[in-house]
């Protein structure tokens, strides 16, 4: 398996269509995604444009839909939920297809919706989508972030680091890092492994977020390794399912 991490979603070529792909938003959309689908949430539909989101929503009968979305941290207005993971409880979202716009993840997905083959990761479900992807042991995986922006995450890297280290210790040499953004990712994971939430509140989007408000639920549940056994799939082009 060949494993390269780009930071964001304008670092990929052009007609970007790996045979395995990862998204990250560790800062918190694919960490709202895992809980939302371990939550018993139907699918979760991103969107990186919000006029399709509403009409996409729209033929979608009322009862069984929640809209969620952020624009800079903040709750999209008429929206039924923000992008905390800790909002998408059970009583909330079981059942539900979960219409969904961030400012950045929901833009890395839509970039990645070619791949063959889609996950998210966060660092609640590291060890599974690592497991999932040791089973398929696909050719080349691509680990592609989403930053704020435009601009390199240190979360999103960290992400990335605790992935390629876990398939590195599980393999023994059928797993190559072929780019110096992941090499730098596993150094990121070297440093910060003990301290996954003291990362979080480092990085620029976590001071961010502590600025609009109290986000201390968020930053323990975005920073628990290992917790979960989602692995959202892409089922189909932005539609997200457990697997
Ligand atoms: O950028 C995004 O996609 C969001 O995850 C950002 S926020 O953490 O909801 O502010």
């Amino acid at each position: 398996m060949e494993l390269s991490y780009f930071h964001v979603a304008g670092d990929v070529p052009k007609d970007f269509a790996p045979e395995s792909a990862v998204v990250i938003d560790v800062l918190r959309a694919t960490t709202t995604i895992a809980w939302a689908l371990h939550h018993g949430a139907e699918a979760v539909q991103t969107f990186a444009d919000l006029d399709e989101l509403k009409a996409r929503s729209n033929e979608w009968p009322e009862s069984s839909r929640l809209l969620l979305g952020e624009r800079g941290g903040k709750r999209l207005s008429g929206f039924d939920l923000g992008n905390s993971p800790v909002d998408v409880i059970p009583e909330l979202v079981s059942g539900k297809r979960l219409f969904m716009s961030t400012t950045n993840g929901t833009r890395s997905l839509n970039v990645a919706r070619n791949a063959a083959q889609l996950y998210t990761l966060c660092l609640p479900n590291r060890s599974a989508v690592a497991e999932k992807l040791l089973s398929e042991n696909p050719t080349q995986l691509v680990i592609l972030g989403s930053g704020w922006e435009g601009a390199y995450s240190l979360e999103d890297s960290l992400a990335a680091g605790a992935l390629a280290a876990f398939l590195l210790d599980k393999t023994s040499n059928s797993v190559n890092v072929v780019n110096d953004e992941l090499t730098a990712a596993l150094a990121l994971w070297n440093q910060w492994e003990d301290d996954l939430e003291g990362c979080l509140r480092t990085a620029s989007h976590g001071k961010r977020l502590e600025g609009l408000g109290n986000h201390d639920a968020d930053f323990k549940c975005c920073s628990e390794l290992d917790k979960l056994s989602i692995v959202p799939t892409q089922v189909e082009p932005g539609v997200l399912r457990a697997s």
